[in-house]
């Protein structure tokens, strides 16, 4: 037999012992009184009706990410961190999802009404939408991860929410831009569109053409509601597995050119170090642990499930590998339903805790075949000093290590 299995059946046996507050075979009467309370307070007022809150027990929260004030004192910078330590399932709530704005840029509180969309450029028909027209043509309903490139962990974090917070995933919903470049007629050489927001700074991003007929959506939809105004309300542009930056909200213009434009977002991450330069485009492969992971505390030895998400920019996760012994050993885990391309992948692993110091780690391998890095392996692609601690450049999707300490704390283990 399995000895992940017989290690479980024990834990559960032992807790129901432990439920009980008597051994198994006289647990009847210490059922009764186990059983919870009836709460002297019920549910039902007039703002839990309309739009339905969680229970005032549930207090999980967004945070600022990377230490600065968010939104900033001229609310224009908001850099909100979703609390992927307390996540289930792969879906996060509309009210958790991270947010991520370039500098400049704030919430516009559009009327629908008024919203429109243009699409110019080096076009047979220019077309401007209204909100209306564009919910009228063939849509589509598809679950996709966002990841900011500004989402990495240092040795100085203590938590995943920290260390990774900056990548939420959800339901969304909209019309492909390829129907909408269709209606439009691109010309020949039109190799690359140009997408703009509303704000000032516009938002903008430059996307090759291969990609925007491929799979990129214009969406109104987001977990089965609207799209929050934070994520881009009324329209948002969703192109699957890139960076964030790329994923233009607030979406009123959509130009069809036949080079890559310079934008803000450029001029933003341009810096005087040429290896640093540039965008990346795609998300590669990634992983981490979210139970258990830094500053959360394991009460005792013996079973549990560990669990994490996995994702990649290259497709859809194939295989994620865990190791207890800080990457000696490398087992498969198992993924929970099936992985969609471009969405976030909960992968769990049964694991018996023996009480020792230890080291857990994932790593994602996608179906191209794509491996997530650890962080040696990272710095050793830019060319680091192999005698100095790694640091990650460019995008970081390295292997998050979290450090088990016998008294059951876990820690981050970055070097
Ligand atoms: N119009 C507009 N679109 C934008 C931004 C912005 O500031 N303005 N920020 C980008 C960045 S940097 C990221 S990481 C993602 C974040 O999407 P989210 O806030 O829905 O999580 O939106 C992108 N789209
Ligand atoms: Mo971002």
């Amino acid at each position: 037999m399995d000895s992940q299995k017989t290690d479980r059946r024990e834990f559960l046996k032992r807790s129901a012992a432990v439920a009980g507050g008597l051994t198994l075979g006289a647990a009847e009467p210490a059922l009764g009184q186990a059983v919870a309370p009836v709460p002297a307070n019920i549910l039902g007022t007039d703002e839990l009706v309309g739009y339905g809150d969680r229970s005032r027990f549930v207090t999980s929260e967004r945070i600022p990410h990377g230490g600065r004030a968010s939104p900033d004192t001229f609310g224009l910078d908001f850099h909100i961190a979703t609390p992927l330590q307390d996540s289930v399932g792969v879906v996060t709530p509309s009210s958790l999802h991270y947010m991520g704005t370039t500098r400049g840029s704030y919430v516009p509180d559009i009327n629908p009404a008024e919203h429109r969309l243009m699409i110019h450029g080096m076009v047979e028909r220019p077309l401007v939408f209204t909100m209306e027209e564009i919910k009228r043509l063939p849509s589509v309903t598809r679950m996709h991860f966002i990841e900011c490139a500004g989402n990495r962990s240092n040795r100085r974090h203590t938590t995943v929410q920290e260390t990774h917070g900056m990548t939420s995933n959800a339901e969304w919903t909209g019309v492909l831009l390829s129907t909408l470049l269709e209606e439009a007629g691109v010309q020949d050489d039109a190799d690359w569109i140009v997408a703009e927001g509303v704000e000032e700074v516009k938002g903008a991003s430059s996307i090759p053409m291969t990609k925007a007929m491929d799979d990129v959506l214009i969406c109104y939809g987001m977990n089965g509601e609207d799209v929050r105004p934070q994520q881009g309300f009324p329209l948002r542009m969703l192109a699957p597995g890139f960076e964030g930056i790329f994923n233009v909200k607030w979406l009123r213009r959509i130009k069809v050119v036949d080079r890559y434009y310079m934008t803000y977002n450029d001029y933003g991450h341009l810096t005087q170090d040429p290896v640093n330069a540039a965008l990346g485009y795609q998300i590669g492969p990634k992983s981490v642990i979210t139970h258990p992971s830094g500053g959360q505390q394991l009460p005792g030895k013996g079973f549990y499930e560990v669990s994490g998400l996995a994702w990649s920019g290259g497709g859809r996760v194939d295989r994620v590998e865990v190791t207890t012994d800080g990457g000696l050993t490398w087992t498969d885990a198992k993924l929970r339903g099936t992985a969609q391309p471009m969405a976030h992948t909960r992968f769990t692993f049964e694991w018996d805790w023996d009480g020792s110091a230890c080291e857990l780690q994932s790593r994602c391998i996608d179906e191209i075949g794509q491996v997530q890095p650890s962080r040696a392996q990272v710095a050793e692609f830019w060319n680091q000093p192999p005698d100095q601690p790694p640091r990650v450049r460019g995008q970081d999707n390295s292997i998050q290590p979290w450090r088990v300490d016998s008294d059951g704390s876990i820690h981050n283990a970055i070097a």
